[in-house]
């Protein structure tokens, strides 16, 4: 007790059943003795929507968190840019409760500042656009109406372009924008800042008006799970 956990960029899917071992065993031997558990964004490699709860691997890991919640680890989650579409048929089944992006916590006496870290993106000028269009209420409506075998159709579409138009992106453009990280930090007080998404595990100072941030960027679970314990000792990464 007295730490909470910090992950994201699980990308669980079907055809990576070694990482939904390593994340329920996560769960069920580490998570299990925390606080909180936190999941930045992109639990799932993508999600469809809630009517996909019951769809294979969904179910055990479903289970799994529900599991945790209901020993009495607070189980927080926020969207990414590929599961931006659980909602409240998934934290019901979860016992969740979905983070706004970004949300401010107090992690015992640091403020604290939490986001997937997509919006911090903005040199990415053409994902941006993307992300604003299927953020909205009106696109997610249509979107949502047609067929659960449709709209996986259309995201594999989507991801076949994204990973072509990734592939003549520089890693510059695809990482955080200082202005937008020293905006972010100054607006809401100068705190901590965690984040995933660029699947650059790091620890970064920002100087922003004569106040020191730091910025922990988590990792990714593609090889190797890691998570970030924060207790009142302060903020440490470990890998699974
Ligand atoms: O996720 P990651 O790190 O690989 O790449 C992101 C950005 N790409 C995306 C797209 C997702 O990876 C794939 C779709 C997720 C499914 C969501 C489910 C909900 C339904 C929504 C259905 C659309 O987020 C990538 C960034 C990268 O991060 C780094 O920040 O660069 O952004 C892109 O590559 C987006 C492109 O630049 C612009 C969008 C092109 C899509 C246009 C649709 C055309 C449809 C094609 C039909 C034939
Ligand atoms: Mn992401």
């Amino acid at each position: 007790m007295d730490h909470s956990l910090f992950i994201s960029d699980c990308h669980l899917c079907e055809s990576r059943p070694s990482v939904i071992d390593a994340f329920i065993e996560f769960l069920t031997h580490t998570a299990i003795h925390a606080d909180a558990l936190y999941i930045l964004g992109d639990l799932f490699e993508y999600w469809a929507g809630d009517d996909a709860i019951n769809h294979g691997v969904h179910v055990s890991i479903i289970s799994a968190l529900k599991q945790l919640s209901l020993q009495g680890v607070s189980l927080y989650v926020m969207h990414g840019n590929r599961d931006f579409l659980l909602g409240n048929g998934f934290a019901q089944a979860t016992n969740a409760i979905i983070l706004p992006d970004p949300t401010l916590v107090s992690l015992y006496g640091e403020l604290t500042l939490l986001s997937h870290g997509d919006i911090l993106c903005t040199d990415d000028v053409d994902y941006q656009h993307f992300r604003q269009e299927v953020r909205s209420a009106a696109w997610q409506t249509q979107f949502l109406n047609q067929p659960l075998s449709e709209r996986i159709a259309y995201i594999e579409s989507v991801r076949q372009k994204s990973d072509q138009e990734k592939s003549i992106k520089s890693m510059q453009i695809m990482d955080v924008n200082p202005t937008a990280v020293a905006e972010l930090l100054a607006n809401h007080g100068y705190p901590t800042l965690i984040h995933g998404h660029t699947h650059r595990p790091m620890q970064h100072q920002h100087q922003v008006d004569q106040h020191a941030c730091t910025r922990w960027v988590l990792g990714d679970w593609y090889e190797q799970g890691s998570y970030l314990r924060v207790d009142k000792q302060g903020f440490h990464p470990y890998q699974l």
